[in-house]
């Protein structure tokens, strides 16, 4: 190697992959990792990266930005806002949503969130489909262009008005899905359980955030989580549930996987640290915690732990759901506002890898290879980004993140970067922060600054998620006439 090979070069860090941990130098060209070895000669331009930790840019493969709610509510993030906060917080590639809602084509979807998100992002990303309406046309012809177009993964919901799949739908979505290689995202929560409930509450008058939780009871998520599965396991066909929050669901999931079921899952920050008593607080404020499904406690939050630890729950995303505590989001009528009608969700995109990072890797909870993974690539893996994102090897995006372990940071709302005006996890004490974040060989951060221009991000098209990719077969052909015996074969008759 010559001096002039490497454009980059990252010297003397401590580097980190899901599997091991060396120290080396990281040589890049074309915003490629071409070299790992010791003692490289120097770049075009170097970073010392000594007493740092040298990890995988994060992926965050759950994030809503700039996307209308199914209650009808602009986030507060729009993809500049979302992917500089993002970055601050060591993430190089995000997934959020394009989301269709009822009576809107997919194409005019997709192109509409592209059109935005081309020219404000800083970091790369794909998009997953928010599907509510899967008519004929959908599922013949546009969704299998969105997922030859690289779109390879698409959310349903079990619960929300506007939003909701019934099981025959659900069924007839898993199916496409299995058949054109594509992994569902299921929000398993039990409509009617929650319905109920909130009736009864309203009807005692108790409608302060808190009630959120108790509308949301645990029996709701497991209930759901358990039929998704099912289903799954009827027509062979692999999902994936997100934002697992109470601990009987990690353990009916634990159980479908040790069954054999293709059941993959997602977990949050809002899960790990936060319970239902914060959402216990004078007037509204604690809307500002509310979230679905709700975070539970103590013994959930061990769950999800435990999850993390033995590989249950492969990924940890933030569900960064950004909505201002005010008119605009949590609070649509003010202090009258009652649980009910507050905007869903919980800001998350910036802390996502600190609150690990300093809560799990440095007290112990999990190895700085677990971090790698569940921050990073089993994202790439289960989402189709393997070729270029997630890891630190030859070949890769020089997509990295120079950790200093040692930095004391006291979270609060103003260090953010995003636009929601507060955050839950406000006086936290974490150690550990990304002090330099790079993507595709640019720094996007350093020294607190941003680094790069808005618009510089890039869109991926991603393949086919792993997990799929043994099932190309159409799942009615893999499992269908041998499950129905003569039924299958009258059906087939007709
Ligand atoms: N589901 C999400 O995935 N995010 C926020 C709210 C919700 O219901
Ligand atoms: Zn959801
Ligand atoms: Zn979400």
């Amino acid at each position: 190697m010559t001096a002039a090979s490497h454009d980059v070069t990252v010297r003397g860090g401590r580097i980190s992959t899901e599997h091991e941990t060396f120290e080396a130098d990281i040589g890049i060209r074309d915003g490629v990792i071409v070299s790992i070895e010791k003692n490289l000669p120097p770049g075009q331009h170097d970073i010392d990266a000594s007493g740092r930790w040298v990890l995988p840019g994060g992926i965050d493969s759950h994030v809503h930005i700039e996307q209308l709610s199914g209650m009808g509510m602009m986030c507060a993030d729009d993809f500049y806002s979302g992917t500089v906060s993002a970055a601050f917080g060591g993430t190089t590639t995000i997934i959020p949503f394009a989301a269709q809602h009822r009576g809107k084509r997919i194409p005019d979807v997709v192109a509409d969130y592209a059109a935005r998100a081309r020219e404000k992002a800083v970091i790369d990303y794909g998009f997953h489909l928010i599907l509510a309406d899967p008519d004929e046309v959908a599922l013949k012809h546009d969704l299998p262009k969105a997922i030859r177009d690289g779109i390879t993964s698409l959310k349903v919901y079990m619960t929300y008005n506007t939003l909701k799949l019934d099981d025959y739908q659900l069924l007839d979505v898993m199916a496409l899905a299995g058949s054109e290689g594509a992994l569902v995202m299921i929000h398993a929560e039990n409509h009617d359980m929650i319905r109920w409930v909130a009736q009864r509450l309203l009807d005692r008058g108790h409608s302060a955030p808190k009630f959120h939780a108790v509308a949301h009871d645990p029996l709701a998520e497991s209930e759901a989580s358990g039929r998704a599965m099912a289903l799954s396991r009827l027509i062979d066909v692999p999902v994936l549930i997100v934002h697992v929050a109470g601990a009987e669901t990690v353990e009916l999931i634990r159980s479908a996987q040790r069954l054999g079921t293709q059941v993959y899952a997602e977990s949050c920050p809002q899960y790990l640290f936060l319970t239902a008593d914060d959402i216990d607080l004078p007037g509204v404020e604690g809307a500002k915690f509310c979230c679905s499904p709700p975070p539970r406690d103590p013994r959930s939050q061990q769950a999800v732990w435990d999850g993390f630890k033995d590989g249950t729950l492969g990924i940890y995303s933030s569900d960064h759901a950004p909505y201002r505590f005010d008119e605009s989001g949590k609070l649509p009528n003010g202090e009258a506002t009652i649980f009910k009608d507050m905007a869903n969700g919980v800001p998350g995109i910036e802390l996502r890898m600190p609150l690990l990072f300093s809560e799990g890797v440095l007290k112990g909870r999990i190895t700085i290879n677990e971090f790698v993974a569940l921050t990073a690539s089993n994202h790439a893996r289960m989402y189709g980004l393997a070729h270029c994102k997630g890891d630190i090897a030859i070949g890769m995006d020089a997509d990295l993140a120079l950790w200093n372990p040692a930095r004391e940071v006291s979270v609060s709302a103003s260090m953010l970067h995003d636009n929601v005006g507060y955050t839950p996890y406000e006086g936290m004490r974490l150690q550990g922060w990304p002090e330099l974040v790079m993507s595709r060989g640019r720094t996007v951060v350093e020294n607190n600054t941003l680094k790069v221009a808005r618009g510089s991000g890039r869109y991926i098209a991603r393949r086919q998620p792993d997990a799929t990719v043994n099932i190309k077969t159409p799942a009615s052909a893999s499992r269908l006439p041998g499950l129905l015996g003569l039924k299958g074969k009258a059906w087939q008759r007709a």
